[in-house]
């Protein structure tokens, strides 16, 4: 273990000799190492080296997800987490993989941006023989062999929810025969959580034929395109129900443009407002009467992670597929406690 630290060193050193660079945030970062610095003194002959490249930080979601990586691999817990952030490109994060492959990492993490165009990488890391843990997005690959196991949500199952939960609403308000206008925003398109939640509610929406959807639009995620987006609908279109949002940064931005176009939504409002992820600030807009309902996606992976490395580190097997427990809110529940409970 140590050479792989006197190694990552070394690297660390050509690249800032090479590029002029400052250094890379996962060595100069303090709050990296939860606050402690690896001196030439300390051990680290015990170290678990893992290579953690993740998909950005474009969203509420992501930076808590991103936390809860850094809280549970910690120097006090014996692991070295050297960080990357893809900025939302696959090609950064290929060479993210590469470099942890270089650096002769213990594990790799990946949370894959899109779904596709990993084979090649992850067979370069099978034959370095580094197992590949997968967290939240899937990898749709020819051999399910080239990674060790994937944590995270069922991103279909939160968006038939969503689907069955508008039935029952429209239902209470004598609403099952109307027709419904629906617009989506969407997420990363091939991403899994693009793919689960369209998907997902698609099968809902076939079986109401007085649900109208009228278009679907790329939001990225991100509150800024989710604005963008929404705005573009509302000029478009002069009657818009409902709002699907595939994550709550977009429905964050949904919510500006709403507001600016002097419209209402929210349970007392014009528009019915469909979201995901369930983070903090938009239990709280619930709490305010902007949102409807909103289906958790539970970002805590890095302690499940963490018993996964431990498993594999005493030669257990582990599940292939691990899905998290999700539930959802909505503005019937009681939220203020909900949220004074909530740690995300
Ligand atoms: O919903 C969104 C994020 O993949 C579950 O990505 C994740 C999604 C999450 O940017 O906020």
């Amino acid at each position: 273990m140590k050479q792989k630290l006197v190694c990552i060193f070394f690297i660390f050193l050509l690249l800032c000799s090479v590029k002029g660079c400052a250094m890379p945030d996962y060595i100069s970062d303090k709050d990296k190492l939860n606050g402690s610095t690896l001196t030439d003194n300390d051990n680290f002959d015990n170290f678990i080296v893992v290579g953690y490249s993740q998909v950005g930080s474009e969203s509420d979601w992501r930076s808590t997800n991103t936390d809860s990586f850094k809280q549970a691999l910690t120097p006090q817990n014996n692991y070295y987490l050297i960080y990357e952030d893809a900025q939302q490109k696959q090609e950064n994060q290929l060479k993210s993989v590469r470099n942890f492959i270089l650096q002769e990492v213990d594990y790799i993490v990946l949370d894959p941006v899109v779904e596709t165009g990993w084979d090649t990488v992850l067979s370069e890391a099978k034959a370095a023989g580094i197992p590949v843990i997968i967290v939240d997005r899937q990898v749709v690959v020819e051999d399910e062999d080239l990674y060790t196991c994937w944590i995270g949500s069922n991103f279909k199952k939160q968006s038939i929810k969503a689907g069955k939960w508008l039935e029952n609403y429209l239902k209470k308000k004598g609403r099952s025969d109307e027709k419904i206008n629906i617009v989506t925003i969407q997420g990363i398109p091939d991403s899994t959580a693009q793919i689960g939640r369209t998907n997902g509610f698609k099968k809902i929406l076939s079986k109401n034929k007085n649900w109208n959807m009228l278009e679907y639009q790329n939001g990225e995620f991100t509150q800024a395109k989710g604005q963008e987006v929404m705005e573009y609908y509302l000029d478009t279109y002069e009657d818009i129900d409902v709002v699907v949002s595939e994550n709550d940064n977009m429905t964050f931005g949904a919510l500006k443009a709403i507001e600016a176009a002097q419209k209402t939504c929210g349970p007392d409002g014009d528009i019915i407002i469909i979201s995901f992820d369930a983070v903090h600030a938009a239990l709280q807009f619930m709490l305010d009467g902007k949102i409807n309902v909103d289906f958790e996606c539970n970002p805590m992976l890095g302690p499940i992670v963490k018993e996964n490395i431990e498993r594999l580190e005493k030669g257990k097997a582990v599940k292939k597929k691990q899905y998290v427990d999700e539930k959802y809110f909505d503005s019937t529940m009681d939220l203020e406690k909900i949220l004074s409970e909530r740690t995300y």
